[in-house]
């Protein structure tokens, strides 16, 4: 519900890692519409509101979700799902999941994800890196706030590394507007 740039930063990510890595075939859910600015974001256009409610998802991943109860309907397919992990770095998160990977002194599920990424080795690709990056600078507020650490700094460095340019993902998030807003504003 009302994804920001952490949630959907993280999603795609990880969809790029399980389709590009491991050519296994995955489907994003989401319960709002995309916000304009993060349309950007590599493969956020596949991410479905609507779904089968009849599926049952071998493995269902739910991202940067504090309570399960967020996800409103589509509870039903992580419910259902023969496996069920929870990705999240909210200290309130009640590790719902049959697998939890939470990290509470991660600045965002970002950050989390790209522990995970490389504890396991797995090479980041510049799809992922560019979400990555996303999800970890908007949860900072451009790695402001008190969440940053040395280690969200050295991820974001990494993620450049993979390919993120600061500047084109910064100004994607907080200069893109509407044509409508543009007007109004202009009339104001
Ligand atoms: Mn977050």
């Amino acid at each position: 519900m009302n994804p920001d740039g952490d949630t959907l930063g993280s999603m795609c990510a990880m969809y790029s890692m399980i389709c590009n890595r491991f050519k296994i075939k995955a489907d994003m859910s989401i319960v709002s519409n995309i916000p304009y600015n993060y349309k950007f974001l590599p493969n956020v256009d596949l991410a479905q509101r609507y779904f089968d409610k009849s599926l049952v998802y071998d493995l269902v991943i739910s991202l940067d979700v504090a309570a399960i109860d967020r996800v409103l309907d589509s509870k039903i397919l992580f419910d259902k799902a023969k496996c069920r992990v929870n990705i999240d770095h909210h200290k309130t998160n009640p590790a719902f999941g049959d697998y939890n990977i939470i990290e509470s002194d991660s600045s965002s599920c970002g950050e989390v994800l790209y522990n995970y990424f490389k504890a396991n080795n797995w090479d980041i690709d510049k799809d992922s890196a560019v979400c990555l990056y996303t999800a970890i600078m908007t949860d900072t507020g451009n790695f402001r706030f008190e969440n940053t650490s040395s280690n969200t700094l050295r991820a974001a460095a990494d993620l450049v590394d993979a390919g993120a340019n600061p500047n084109y993902i910064y100004k994607q998030c907080y200069e893109t507007k509407t044509k409508n807003f543009v007007l109004f504003q202009n009339y104001r």
